[in-house]
């Protein structure tokens, strides 16, 4: 792979909404990202694996838990801190995101949302540094848009709870240690129980065969008659809202991620532009190419906008779930598209693991839809607005 020349665009100055320890935590995450992702990244998605040993790292520049307390192991940082994380290290890869969201706002978070002061005390200082790593599942087989659906089950042992089941397209699951797994007890309400790997009658296949997030390891939860303790329910919500009030902070770091991507792109193809001849010329000097990247540097301009704005509201506690919703869905969107364009701009060249860009193309196929597809994202909106249900 071409060495990492990246510069980041900022067209709109946006760099002044931010504060000194935004872009101190940004540019630290920028750098790893540059030293430590991006010489192996290709390798990595090329051989279908997960890279483990950035592992460390990601916790050392706060991308495991960004917006929990110091107490439990987190950065403490803000929700703009956390945005500009994912936002650097999409701009890497998208794959080596999803473990750092998955980790931070899918396992971490409800532990420290739902979960009482042991599992806090027991978990979070372990999955911030790292030293365990965590898995969220919730999709099933046969119900992914709507997890209302699941069939994954937990009966009350007396001393124990009985979990039978099976969650399919879980990212980190195959050398997860811990598991934060969606069930419905024997009254039908969903609870979250912390699996851990050891327990009998657990196990975490992996699928392969992916095109797509080649660099993330994706598997199955198979849970058969899983003796889980009675400690390890999360107490403190149940209810569908609780796996979806963890994807409204998960969703909120992909549209910043997707910024990343999508900037990583622009780039490439613009200093491409600027090198590669054809009729005599600079591509980049042609109008159809000059056009491709002037929509792409616009439409990330707004996608970064957009985010920031939002990032405002998830700090003060004003962001709602439909918003969060539209920043995804246009962001990751936004993200194909510059990929694709970007890929073009780079004509044969851009379909090698000489360049990032098909990679990225490839990635964003998952993350349009994972934690809520494009469609899903659409009818959360238009509910939203209208007030009429389009879902069922
Ligand atoms: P609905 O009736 O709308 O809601 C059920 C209950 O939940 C409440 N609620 C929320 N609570 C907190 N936060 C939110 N964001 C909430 N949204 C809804 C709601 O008030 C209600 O409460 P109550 O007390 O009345 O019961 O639910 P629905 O069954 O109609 O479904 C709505 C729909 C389709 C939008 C939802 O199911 C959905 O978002 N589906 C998409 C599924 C999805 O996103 N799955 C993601 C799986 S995880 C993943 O992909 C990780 S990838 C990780 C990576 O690698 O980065
Ligand atoms: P389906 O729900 O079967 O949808 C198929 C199509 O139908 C989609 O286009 C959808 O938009 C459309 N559709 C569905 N319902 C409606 C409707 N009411 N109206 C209109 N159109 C509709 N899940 C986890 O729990 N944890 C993870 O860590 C995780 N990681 C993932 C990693 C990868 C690489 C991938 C690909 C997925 C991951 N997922 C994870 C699962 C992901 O969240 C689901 O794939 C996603 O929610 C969609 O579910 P589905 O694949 O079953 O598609």
């Amino acid at each position: 792979m071409k060495p990492d020349l990246f510069q980041a665009p900022d067209y709109y100055n946006i760099d002044e909404l931010l504060t000194d320890e935004h872009l101190l935590v940004r540019d630290a995450a920028r750098e790893w990202v540059k030293r430590e992702v991006s010489p192996i990244i290709e390798e990595y998605a090329q051989k279908a694996e997960f890279p483990k040993q950035i592992i460390g790292g990601l916790a050392e520049i706060g991308a495991f838990g960004p917006y929990i307390p110091v107490e439990y192991g987190g950065a403490g940082l803000d929700q703009i801190s956390y945005g500009l994380i994912m936002q650097e290290i999409e701009r890497g890869d998208s794959g080596v995101r999803s473990t750092a969201s998955v980790q931070s706002s899918l396992v971490m978070y409800p532990i420290w949302k739902y979960g009482n002061e042991e599992q806090r005390q027991k978990y979070l200082p372990k999955l911030a540094s790292g030293e365990w790593m965590g898995s969220f599942g919730l999709t099933e087989p046969d119900h992914g848009s709507n997890p209302a659906g699941m069939t994954t089950n937990f009966k009350d042992m007396g001393d124990h709870y009985l979990l039978n089941g099976a969650k399919m397209w879980i990212s980190n699951a195959p050398f997860c240690q811990v598991a934060v797994v969606w069930a419905k007890s024997e009254e039908g309400r969903i609870h979250g129980l912390i699996v851990e790997r050891g327990m009998e009658g657990f196990t975490t296949p992996e699928t392969h065969n992916k095109w797509s997030l080649r660099a993330s390891s994706t598997g199955e939860l198979i849970f058969d008659n899983v003796k889980v303790p009675k400690e390890n329910l999360l107490p403190n919500k149940s209810g569908l809202g609780a796996p979806l009030g963890c994807l409204d902070s998960a969703r909120y770091g992909i549209a910043w991620g997707a910024i990343g991507a999508a900037m990583d792109c622009y780039d490439t193809a613009l200093r491409y532009s600027k090198e590669r001849m054809q009729f005599g010329k600079p591509i980049g000097q042609f109008q159809l190419q000059q056009k491709k990247l002037a929509e792409m540097i616009t439409e990330i301009t707004k996608a970064q906008l957009l985010a920031w704005r939002l990032g405002v509201m998830k700090e003060n506690g004003t962001a709602t779930t439909a918003q969060i919703s539209m920043a995804k869905r246009n962001n990751v969107d936004m993200a194909i598209n510059v990929a694709r364009e970007a890929r073009q701009m780079l004509g044969g060249m851009g379909i090698t693991g000489e360049y990032s860009i098909m990679r990225h193309s490839m990635n964003l196929e998952s993350v349009i839809t994972y934690e809520g597809t494009h469609d899903i994202h659409l009818l959360i909106t238009g509910l939203d607005i209208t007030g009429l249900n389009a879902f069922k």
